[in-house]
């Protein structure tokens, strides 16, 4: 490895001589001085030339953005009036004695921190996810995955890989990708909801948090093609608010890691960390729908589903009423929901099974599995499914599995609420929709 320090802990070694490398944000040429600000992957800092080191001068005069440089020189303290509290790294600057010069880059395509256009941004990617929003961005993403890893590890949970090649779908045939597969038609997995109730019957709770596939063709702020899907499944469960439960739990051990680890992230992207109730407000999908009818006066009684706009207006309510960014929209009607789904013996017609909003989004959908063999098949069956299709999946229920339920939460969702980002795409390092596949398809 290259020998150097990280720019953030360069206060650390003020007053001594320090190599760090990097690439180059700016140059700005000041008569003899010449200054640069250095980034790595961990921050920025100014660096100067002064006209006694004339061979390191004469480097830098070459230099351009993003060309990458292994520089050596002393940390100095800024003078007071020099000192810019608001600036990352604003009270040293880098006296620079070496220069060496470890990768040049071409012409940019349009100057660093242009506002651009979201096509010009993502046909750009290599070089536009280098931007100071794009990097806070998918630090908080990494961060909760790391949360959700680390809570459900500490709840007993085993991490699973589940197939992305698989037979039929659970979620329905409609939206998925089919696969060209040595002479036979496999699909993209719209979810690893199968194999991670196959595996409660091997380690009880489990979890998994990988990429799934939706043939969708819409063209939303909220729809990818290509998404990271965090599921979790957990047996022995007396019914779906034990899931709801852990779910809660989930979120608030999120939000507290975010806080303490990415609080830099949220400030430069002027996003608000939302507290996690003790208990997030919970209501049956009627239920909601008989208060927007008495509030707004639009009549959803007899859908059997939200559409956004209800969403956000619940949220707001939620909000309003609870002071919560979070609600549960729970028992929606049994004949909309897949065919492993739980119905409440209690309210007929109606699933154990629920929706997560936040911010004015769904970001989770859960619910308790139906989980005797038979009660199994008829629901296939009532749902024009061919049980022998999925011969595989059930013999996990023909030997026996216990109660059991879990969910799936969408990342891109959830860090685009959290960072109060308009378009799910952006929180999607390389996002697939209808027209692109990294570059556009239609070139
Ligand atoms: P569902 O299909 O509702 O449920 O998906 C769960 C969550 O995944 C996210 N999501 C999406 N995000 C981006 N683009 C999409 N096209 C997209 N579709 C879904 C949402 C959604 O709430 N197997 C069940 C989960 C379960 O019951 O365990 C399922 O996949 O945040």
């Amino acid at each position: 490895m290259i020998n150097r320090i990280k720019i953030s802990d360069l206060k650390e070694h003020t007053g001594k001589e320090v190599s760090i490398a990097g690439w180059v944000d700016v140059r700005r040429d000041h008569g003899k001085l010449i200054f640069i600000d250095l980034r790595d992957a961990s921050g920025k800092v100014q660096m100067v030339i002064l006209p006694n080191h004339a061979e390191a001068g004469a480097v830098a005069t070459k230099l351009r953005p993003e060309w990458v440089i292994k520089v050596t020189g002393l940390v100095n303290k800024r003078p007071d009036k020099m000192i810019s509290p608001e600036q990352e790294n604003g009270d040293i600057e880098i006296e620079v004695t070496g220069i060496e010069i470890l990768s040049e880059a071409k012409e940019l395509p349009f100057d660093t921190g242009a506002e651009l256009n979201f096509d010009t941004y993502l046909d750009h990617l290599p070089l536009t996810l280098r931007g100071d929003k794009p990097r806070a961005i998918f630090r908080v993403q990494a961060q909760i995955i790391k949360s959700f890893r680390d809570f459900l590890t500490a709840e007993g949970f085993t991490e699973i890989q589940a197939p992305k090649l698989i037979g039929d779908d659970a979620e329905g045939g409609a939206n998925s990708f089919n696969v060209e597969y040595f002479g036979h038609t496999a699909h993209l997995a719209q979810s690893p909801q199968l194999y991670k109730q196959i595996m409660v019957g091997i380690f009880e709770k489990v979890f998994a948090a990988g990429n799934v596939y939706r043939a969708e063709k819409h063209s939303t702020t909220r729809h990818l093609n290509e998404y990271t899907s965090l599921d979790l499944e957990m047996g022995f469960i007396t019914d779906h608010t034990d899931v709801m439960n852990m779910e809660n739990k989930l979120l608030a051990k999120i939000m507290a890691d975010l806080k303490i680890n990415c609080a830099k992230e949220f400030a430069l992207l002027k996003a608000e960390i939302p507290d996690v109730p003790e208990k997030i407000p919970v209501m049956k999908l009627r239920e909601a729908q008989e208060i927007m009818k008495k509030e707004t006066g639009e009549d959803s009684t007899s859908e059997p589903d939200l559409e956004p706009q209800h969403e956000r207006w619940l949220c707001e309510y939620a909000k309003k009423k609870f002071n919560s960014d979070f609600i549960f929209i729970s028992h929606f009607p049994i004949s909309k929901r897949p065919f492993y789904t739980y119905e409440d013996e209690n309210d007929l017609g109606y699933a154990k099974g629920f929706d997560l909003l936040f911010r004015g989004v769904e970001i989770t959908t859960g619910a308790q599995r139906i989980h005797s063999y038979d009660s199994l098949v008829a629901s296939m069956e009532k749902k024009s499914l061919k049980p022998e299709s999925f011969s595989y999946y059930l013999q996990a229920f023909k030997y026996g599995i216990p109660p059991h339920g879990g969910l799936g939460l969408g990342l891109e969702r959830l860090t685009a609420k959290l960072l109060g980002i308009e378009n799910v795409k952006e929180a999607t390092l390389f996002p697939r929709d209808l027209n692109r596949i990294d570059v556009l398809l239609s070139k």
